[in-house]
């Protein structure tokens, strides 16, 4: 488990994703990109809160159409990660899998919603053979939990004693359909049914995802697999431009995200300094990918 992170990091690390991906929004409008592209602006805390307990080599991470936070919270591969949305050589899968077909040194995304499960809970049955103490985790969202796959592998993840953590991220949206017509009961006691244990808590506080993380994910190396329940909002579209929402509800949400959360609580010298450093690194990996040639077989 990881000792707790200090505001400056929190806040590198997820303005580092925020800005990258608000950077693939504005490369996307510009016809840059190759495919299509999710972004998890306003769920970065999520990423960075429970990747900072996992380690590339032992852990896995199997994630899903909105992967980028996780991607570079896993990897500190980011010019990978902006080569392979580009199209480019140099991308994680050679430019060919682009925004939401990654697989790097543990790091597994597909965009078919669902499916994902099922491979993350074969993937933890193998990491209990080996025996390493690795754990896989799995990152779905609220309108997955209508795929009945989910709920086979809980009760697989249960009775074989799989080192698998399921993290639900409830934006409150799967794409236009808001939770609250599509999700009946509790979500945690669904996972509680199976003797799972579960937990759910507010995605604005990002310590307490860091927490609470960390505590599943050390019995979950043990055999327990466990799901954590992480409330929050996606401050963006689903994709590009399909938002339906009230613009106020978004703007709401906005001023009290996890990120301004943070922010709030630096010095305003500290706070410049850190968007210094992030806007250079990221002015790099931009950099880095562009300079790569256009990979055969890429859509660029
Ligand atoms: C099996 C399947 N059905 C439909 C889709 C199309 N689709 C892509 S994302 C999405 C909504 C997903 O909602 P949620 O699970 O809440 O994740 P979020 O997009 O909110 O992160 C849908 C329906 C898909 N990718 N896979
Ligand atoms: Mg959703």
């Amino acid at each position: 488990m990881s000792a707790p992170l200090a505001a400056t990091e929190w806040f590198r690390r997820m303005l580092f994703i925020r800005r990258f991906e608000e950077t693939l929004l504005e490369m996307f409008s510009k016809g840059l990109l190759v495919g299509t592209t999710h972004t998890c602006i306003g769920q970065e805390a999520d990423a960075v809160g429970v990747i900072d307990h996992l380690e590339p080599g032992r852990d896995v991470v199997v994630s899903n159409h909105r992967c980028h936070g996780h991607y570079i919270a896993f990897t500190d591969d980011p010019s990978g990660l902006m080569a392979e949305v580009m199209g480019r050589v140099g991308g994680t899968c050679a430019g060919r899998g682009g925004s939401q077909h990654l697989c790097r040194d543990g790091f597994y995304t597909n965009g078919v919603q669902g499916s994902i499960v099922p491979l993350a809970s074969g993937m933890a049955l193998a990491e209990r053979e080996r025996g390493g103490g690795g754990a896989v985790t799995v990152f779905i969202g609220d309108g997955t939990l209508g795929q009945g796959a989910v709920y086979e592998c809980m009760n697989m993840a249960a009775l074989w004693s799989l080192p698998l953590l399921i993290v639900v991220e409830n934006n409150q949206y799967a794409q236009t359909t808001p939770v609250e017509i599509a999700v009946a009961g509790s979500i945690p006691d669904r996972a509680r049914a199976f003797g799972i244990t579960a937990v759910e808590l507010d995605g604005r506080d990002a310590p307490a995802i860091h927490a609470a993380a960390g505590e599943l994910l050390s019995t979950v190396r043990t055999g327990a697999p466990a799901v954590l329940v992480i409330d929050t909002y996606r401050l963006r579209a689903h994709s590009k431009g399909d938002d339906v929402r009230d613009p106020a509800e978004v703007a709401a949400r906005e001023r009290t995200d996890a990120l301004a959360v943070v922010s709030q609580q630096l010095e305003p010298a500290e706070r410049e300094r850190i968007m210094a450093e992030v806007e250079s690194a990221l002015a790099d990996c931009v950099a880095t990918a562009e300079a790569s040639p256009i990979a055969v077989g890429s859509a660029a």
